[in-house]
């Protein structure tokens, strides 16, 4: 394919790639929207259109496209550039033997930039062909206070979706607006499909939007509660931030010209309880597991993986490591985890059926490893401020109820002080830190020589945590250890030693 031109991803073009690169093999002009999701980043890409792409092969399921929805200012990269390339994308699976597949996706058949069409995209969400609204919003987008779990209506665009119904800026605006527009229409409701890693998402956002809901109107409030449903579900399949290499190996290999394609590992999983108000797509062929209760495998992956990565990420990222990988090529790193993941996490679980856990950790430990993943720890330890709440206290809070080890988890705390309040690593470079509470992080951490407890008086963050004896002398350990002598791999050695 030498000398050939670049040729740009769009929907005129796909049949001079199909010739070299993999291409969606169905009509996507005649696809009907059956999903509208909200929250198009990587995540989604690499895993939910990605089922949906191999769905659409079948003309059967051609009722299942997908609207894509960019609710904030920040979406307006994904708007244009799927826009310019009409909902395609590529996806490429690394493998760790350095295996490469990379396929054209088609399963984004129209995207909606709420953040300047709101009414566009309520239309949508209103249209009798939807019957899904599926969200990946991040952890933080579910809008609750971590001390109470209750709605958090004191944001200025809570305040505003309340009184602006048909100019919301939050999914929970959206999200009732659309639904009393299908109730006044006399259409059944859309399902409402939480992809996030929060345990019991589904309740969760019910809980939250039902909240919402009664402040703003409620007798539609009683109308959801009777006949939408919100399904639990648990996703994975690890997609770091795509690196500019990706854009430029497509370039070379293909001669492809693809502004924002996903990189991914080959491993993928979805398990959903099967309850749905409107129908769904028959995902069962595609190995979805459809079960009737979620809550096993969800913490499961929640307390494993998802706390893993933050166990290795942030004491990593202080080391001066960039990526997970090159935390789990150092065997204190690896074995640090691993040890977490036996001592303090495994004695939590449920058994899960069908599910051996020591072959399950297994798989995590090599799936960190791909070297061909360079999942950046800056990915990793972004907005930890709402991920560690729901990956690592629930576990932290088990142990020290039933007298549980918990120095690891105890330790990945102070170092996660350590550097808020420094925000370089140990070899004094730069730290990427990427959380909305990044100032006030910073600003309890940074007493912490005055006053060794001052992170953990961020009590949005850590609840109580404060109040426990035996936390609480650990954990001023690590920390006068960690701010006498910042040397993360000594302190790895003396935990795993119980040198404290
Ligand atoms: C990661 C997840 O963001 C994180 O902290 O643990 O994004 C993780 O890669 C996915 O949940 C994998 O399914």
């Amino acid at each position: 394919m030498k000398l050939m031109e670049l040729i740009q991803l769009n929907q005129e073009n796909l049949s001079s790639l199909a010739t070299h690169i993999s291409c969606p093999n169905y009509e996507r002009s005649s696809i009907k929207t059956g999903v509208v999701h909200i929250g198009v980043g990587g995540f989604h890409r690499s895993h939910q259109a990605y089922y949906m792409h191999q769905l659409l092969e079948d003309p059967q399921n051609a009722n299942w496209g997908i609207c894509g929805i960019g609710l904030r200012e920040g979406d307006q990269k994904i708007a244009s550039v799927l826009k310019q390339q009409d909902g395609l994308y590529t996806l490429i699976t690394q493998h760790p033997d350095g295996k490469e597949t990379s396929e054209i996706i088609g399963s984004i058949t129209d995207f909606i930039f709420a953040y300047e069409s709101p009414v566009l995209a309520i239309d949508k969400m209103a249209h009798s062909d939807t019957k899904i609204v599926s969200l990946t919003i991040t952890e933080g987008g579910y809008n609750f206070d971590t001390n109470t779990g209750n709605f958090n209506f004191d944001t200025p665009d809570i305040e505003h979706d309340l009184q602006h119904p048909n100019t919301p800026k939050t999914v929970f605006g959206f999200l009732t607006t659309a639904l009393r527009k299908r109730r006044d229409n006399g259409l059944a409701p859309f399902t409402i499909l939480s992809c996030d890693n929060i345990q019991h998402n589904g309740e969760v956002t019910r809980k939250m939007l039902l909240s919402f809901v009664q402040e703003q109107d409620p007798s539609l409030c009683k109308w959801i509660e009777k006949e939408v449903c919100f399904p639990n579900s648990m996703v994975d399949r690890i997609t770091p931030v795509t690196p500019d290499a990706s854009i430029d190996f497509l370039k070379k290999e293909y001669h492809l010209k693809d502004d924002w394609p996903i990189v991914c590992e080959p491993f993928i999983q979805w398990v959903i309880e099967d309850d749905f108000s409107n129908g769904r797509p028959p995902l069962e062929k595609l190995g979805v597991h459809f079960v009737a209760d979620v809550t096993p495998y969800e913490k499961m992956k929640i307390r494993l993986l998802n706390s893993g990565h933050s166990v290795l990420g942030i004491p990593g990222a202080l080391h001066g490591y960039q990526t997970i990988n090159a935390c789990m090529e150092d065997p204190l790193f690896a074995s640090f985890m691993r040890a977490f993941m036996d001592k303090e996490v495994s004695p939590l679980l449920d058994k899960v059926d069908g599910i051996d856990l020591t072959a399950y950790k297994n798989s995590l430990e090599e799936r960190f490893a791909n070297p061909n993943i360079k999942d950046g720890v800056s990915r990793i330890c972004s907005e930890s401020s709402a991920k560690l709440p729901k990956f690592l206290l629930p576990t932290l809070l088990e142990n020290l109820q039933r007298g549980g080890s918990i120095k690891y988890a105890s330790f990945v705390l102070a170092a996660w002080c350590y550097y808020s309040d420094k925000g370089v690593d140990l070899n004094n470079s730069r730290l990427e830190i990427i959380d909305y509470r990044k100032e006030e992080l910073h600003q309890s951490a940074n007493q912490t020589q005055q006053d060794p407890l001052s992170f953990l008086r961020l009590t949005s963050v850590f609840g109580d945590l404060l109040e426990n004896k035996r936390f609480i002398s650990l954990y001023t350990t690590y920390i006068k250890t960690l701010y006498n002598e910042p040397n993360i791999h000594k302190q790895l050695t003396a935990i795993h030693q119980d040198n404290f």
